[in-house]
């Protein structure tokens, strides 16, 4: 029988268990990448592992995320990393060559490999024909050290593209598109695998766009083929020698295939505060417009900004509107420098920002009150822009350029332009002098590794108790993020200080969590979460994990879980849980006394798990899914803790 580009790539990397959708398989990783924000802990975890040299083909290590430097912790954490990079045998990216992800695709995807990175935006290797895969950094860290990656042998979905976009249409409208069929929840353990005839017109920085935002579905990750578009793109990278054929079969089975007709999408947006909360643009109406910012891993390539660029040639800036762009890395923008696009952005009013992740992650230019923001990243979680009020529409570079012009949500169609043509160089002009190699350094072991007062030791866990009985600390909806469980932007920069950062946990939904879970703590009890569908949609942050950790969080029950939220609660001792009856979580009130009584037990012998709400005497009955390797790694409170037993 005919095999998937996905199968395919699994099976050239297998070391432990069989393709069977639904049970867990371990592959071999290739290729890591970290960003600082989650960086500096997976390399404090991978240090606690005493080995001498990273054990991947390549690990690179970017600076990208915390770069706005108010305060000292910044960029100590840079020279923390850079002198870990130094030693270990790492890439290092340095801090304004550009987002992970898109200087990845520049310098180092290949078709072929595996790539596990420190970031949920990771699948947008795929776009090069790799099985690109985000994790917490404890995972990351277990393959620099050369070991498997586990996960759940996923379902293959066929996205089939046919047709042709349309002038004024892009990459977003089409992901756009598919988040509206999918939604961002129900995803979990399913891998998207794009087709059809429609693929003939998409070049790679475009199928980046759609595969980065993959992750806002929640699937394990989103693949291409490696075909003749991804030649001509690492030939104009002046890679040529890494590309290779890699397509479906012909008679290739799928779980299921969506057909989606690239003639007839329109421009579309996310409206606030989901990527899933999808509507055509002409269907908002003309409200007013106070930002736009441009970038992002998802829309900041060479090629979106010259649309841009040509949108706006010799226009102005309306002076209702705040205009931001980002460029996706030192080569978009030294590029686009070249060629003269960069000056007609300047001379319309654009604020050009370092190339980094700045807006998307709320680290820098957070709206006005009540602000309509039209950006062009792949988030719109409420909060997530430092204006809590602020009101954010996702949206495609072409939309946003005409609210530049306008002043208000506008249909690009509507702007009576002919559609920009813009064609891809045939060769970027190439200079990648901004990466320390490690060939670089002559003597690593004589690397001394930076310390600073922000940055502690990974912190412990003790072994997993022989009964929980705590409280319900907290109760949540549907569709609960990393970014409400614990907040990025102005608190990014605590990320290697956990204790500090523990004390933003929750912050966005109830600022006393924290005061409430450290008493319960304090009193020799657990801390219990409840939460509904869908819980830890969005980053990869393994911070929504290690905090709760530190405060006594031992377990999290839910009607829904995402797949890398999972894994870091257990990788940190932490136990998921769902429903068996989710009715039972309308019983369940925040501040109910919960008990579970012999729960290690339980878990080693598959045997049924009670519930018992002490407050209101119900019982009820919650499910668990672990393998054999979850079993030890949470009983022994821990993936570190395992190693170290
Ligand atoms: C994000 O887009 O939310 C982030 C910031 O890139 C995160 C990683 C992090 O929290 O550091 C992600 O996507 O995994
Ligand atoms: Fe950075 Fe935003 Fe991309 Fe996350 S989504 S990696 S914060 S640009």
């Amino acid at each position: 029988m005919g095999k998937t580009i996905t199968e395919k790539l699994i099976e050239a990397h297998i070391v432990s268990g069989r393709f069977i959708p639904g049970t867990e398989i371990g592959i071999k990783i290739d290729q890591t990448l970290t960003q600082d924000a989650t960086g500096t802990m997976a390399y404090l975890q991978f240090e606690s592992m005493g080995i001498p040299r990273v054990r991947t083909e390549l690990s690179v290590s970017y600076i990208d995320h915390n770069t706005t430097q108010i305060g000292f912790e910044n960029a100590d954490d840079h020279r923390y990393l850079q002198t870990v990079a130094q030693k270990y045998g790492i890439y290092l990216s340095r801090a304004g060559n550009g987002i992970c992800h898109q200087v990845h695709l520049e310098c180092f995807g290949k078709p072929g490999k595996t790539l596990l990175g420190s970031d949920s935006h990771t699948p947008m290797g795929g776009a090069l024909g790799m099985l690109a895969i985000g994790a917490g950094g404890l995972d990351v860290a277990l393959a620099m050290a050369g070991e498997p990656f586990y996960l759940t042998s996923p379902k293959i979905i066929k996205i089939n593209l046919t047709g042709t976009l349309p002038p004024w249409t892009s990459a977003k409208d089409i992901i756009l598109k598919v988040l509206n069929i999918f939604t961002t929840k129900g995803n979990v353990g399913c891998v998207f695998e794009y087709g059809g005839d429609g693929l003939a017109n998409l070049s790679v920085p475009e199928r980046a766009t759609i595969a980065n935002m993959g992750a806002e579905c929640g699937v394990t990750t989103s693949v291409f083929p490696s075909d003749e578009m991804t030649r001509i793109f690492l030939k104009a990278q002046d890679r040529e020698d890494a590309w290779r054929e890699i397509t479906a079969d012909d008679d290739a089975k799928y779980d299921r295939i969506v057909d989606i007709n690239l003639s007839e999408l329109v421009p579309l947006t996310a409206k606030p505060h989901s990527p899933d909360n999808v509507s055509p643009v002409r269907d908002i109406g003309e409200i007013e417009v106070n930002q736009v910012c441009i970038g992002s891993c998802t829309n900041s390539s060479y090629k979106d900004l010259v649309t841009v660029a040509k949108i706006l040639k010799g226009r102005v800036t309306h002076p209702g509107v705040s205009f931001m762009i980002a460029p996706g890395s030192k080569q978009v923008l030294e590029n686009l420098a070249r060629d003269g696009f960069l000056a007609d952005l300047i001379q319309t009013g654009a604020r050009i920002m370092e190339s980094a992740c700045g807006f998307c992650i709320g680290n820098c230019q957070s709206p006005q009150t009540k602000a309509v923001s039209l950006r062009t990243s792949n988030r719109n979680f409420l909060g997530r822009s430092g204006t809590l009020d602020a009101e954010i529409y996702l949206v495609s570079p072409e939309t946003a350029a005409a609210a530049v012009i306008t002043g208000r949500f506008t249909n690009p169609r509507d702007l009576g332009m002919h559609y920009p043509e813009v064609k891809m160089p045939e060769h970027f002009h190439i200079d990648d002098s901004m990466i320390i190699k490690p060939e670089d350094t002559r003597d690593p072991s004589a690397i001394e590794i930076y310390r600073s007062p922000n940055i502690g030791d990974p912190p412990v866990n003790e072994a997993f108790p022989e009964r929980i009985k705590g409280e319900v600390t907290i109760k949540v909806g549907d569709k609960i993020t990393t970014d409400h469980i614990i907040p990025a932007g102005k608190r990014m920069k605590y990320r290697s200080n956990i204790p500090k950062y523990s004390k933003y946990f929750f912050e966005l939904i109830d600022g006393h969590f924290y005061k409430r879970a450290i008493k319960i703590r304090d009193k020799g009890r657990h801390n219990i979460i409840v939460a509904g569908l869908s819980y830890g949609q969005g980053s990869s942050r393994e911070h929504a994990a290690i905090c709760p950790m530190c405060l006594g969080v031992k377990a999290v029950i839910a009607k829904s879980f995402e797949r890398i939220h999972t894994a870091n609660l257990i990788n940190f001792g932490i136990l998921p849980l769902t429903f068996k009856d989710e009715g039972d979580y309308e019983r369940i009130h925040q501040g109910d006394g919960l008990e579970i009584r012999d729960v290690r037990k339980i878990i080693e012998n598959n045997g049924i798990m009670i519930v018992k709400n002490v407050s209101s005497g119900i019982s009820f009955e919650v499910m668990y899914s672990l393998s054999d390797r979850q079993k030890k790694i949470l009983l022994a409170g821990g993936a570190l803790n395992l190693r170290h037993i």
